[in-house]
């Protein structure tokens, strides 16, 4: 069932940004941009965005803008990530990495674009979102992703190698590296249902969780995953002595975290009843992925 949802969405989103970069000029980055965000990867933010949308009841139209934005700058990170200078890889979604098949002046050329596109994607849109909506989605889509987000999750990520970091350190570098964009993909839904200042943090926070439970889920995948399946390499984070949750406490002891973590999740999930049922299945999903 969740398969066949993930396929169905990441194929809606995939067509957007299709048409979008076909009534663009070309360019010869066009096609690493694609080799990037198209036609691979699960598209699972999209995915929280359209349940979200469900909770929210916010017909999928609404909404595809801000997925395509949000696949645009997660894909950029994973091609910035593969390079030699961050995480070094060569293989991604069951493929050579962007910088493998293009090289590397071009993938950082080609993330580089997908950042930018994801900000003409929101700004340019005129029959979904109102001056004032695209205003508070583009300002946090810029702060989850710049210094106070992603990239600075990942500048902790890196300095954090071969360290003996606390808990809370941990838990803070994963919530900047990924819980952020997951933030937004709630908070932004939030946005466009017009719903109040409170409200609007609160499913954001509750997003940055399922971020968090999301990464949690990924480095379980690193030790115990099948490299095919997951589409990239395996058995990495220790090799490079990364400071996760595993690392800290071992594998059983983040287990019971996750699992509680989930738990909590899914209680909060609670007083939206029957509309919650696509997030708790996405939710159910994340923390027992095999990709
Ligand atoms: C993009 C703002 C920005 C900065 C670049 C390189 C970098 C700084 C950040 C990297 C952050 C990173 C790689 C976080 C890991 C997040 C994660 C769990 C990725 C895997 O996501 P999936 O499983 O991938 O959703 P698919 O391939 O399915 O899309």
């Amino acid at each position: 069932m969740i398969k066949i949802k993930l396929i169905k969405n990441a194929k809606k989103v995939d067509n957007y940004l299709s048409n979008f970069l076909k009534k663009q000029e070309n360019s010869l980055l066009v096609a690493p941009m694609k080799y990037g965000v198209i036609s691979g990867g699960k598209k699972i933010r999209s995915t929280i965005i359209f349940d979200t949308g469900k909770l929210l009841n916010i017909k999928e139209k609404k909404l595809v803008n801000i997925c395509a934005a949000v696949e645009c700058i997660h894909s950029y990170s994973l091609i910035h990530d593969d390079l030699p200078c961050m995480d070094d890889d060569s293989f991604r979604r069951g493929k050579p990495s962007a910088h493998k098949k293009f090289g590397e002046a071009t993938a950082v050329l080609a993330g580089n674009s997908l950042l930018t596109l994801a900000f003409e994607i929101i700004s340019g849109e005129k029959k979904f979102l109102t001056s004032k909506q695209k205003n508070e989605i583009i300002k946090l889509l810029a702060n989850f992703s710049g210094h106070t987000g992603i990239a600075g999750g990942q500048e902790l990520d890196l300095k954090y190698e071969n360290k003996k970091k606390k808990l809370i350190h941990i838990i803070d570098m994963q919530r900047k590296k990924t819980g952020k964009l997951f933030n937004f993909c709630m908070q932004s839904t939030a946005i466009i249902a017009n719903k109040n200042q409170k409200e609007k943090k609160l499913l954001g926070k509750l997003g940055e969780e399922v971020g968090l439970l999301f990464q949690l889920a990924d480095d379980f995948l690193d030790v115990k995953g099948n490299r095919q399946l997951v589409g990239k390499s395996i058995k990495k984070d220790s090799k490079k002595g990364k400071s996760t949750l595993i690392n800290l406490l071992g594998y059983q002891k983040s287990l019971i975290y996750a699992d509680k973590l989930k738990k909590k999740i899914l209680l909060k999930l609670k007083k939206h009843g029957k509309n919650a049922k696509d997030l708790t299945e996405t939710i159910e999903f994340i923390l027992k992925r095999k990709f």
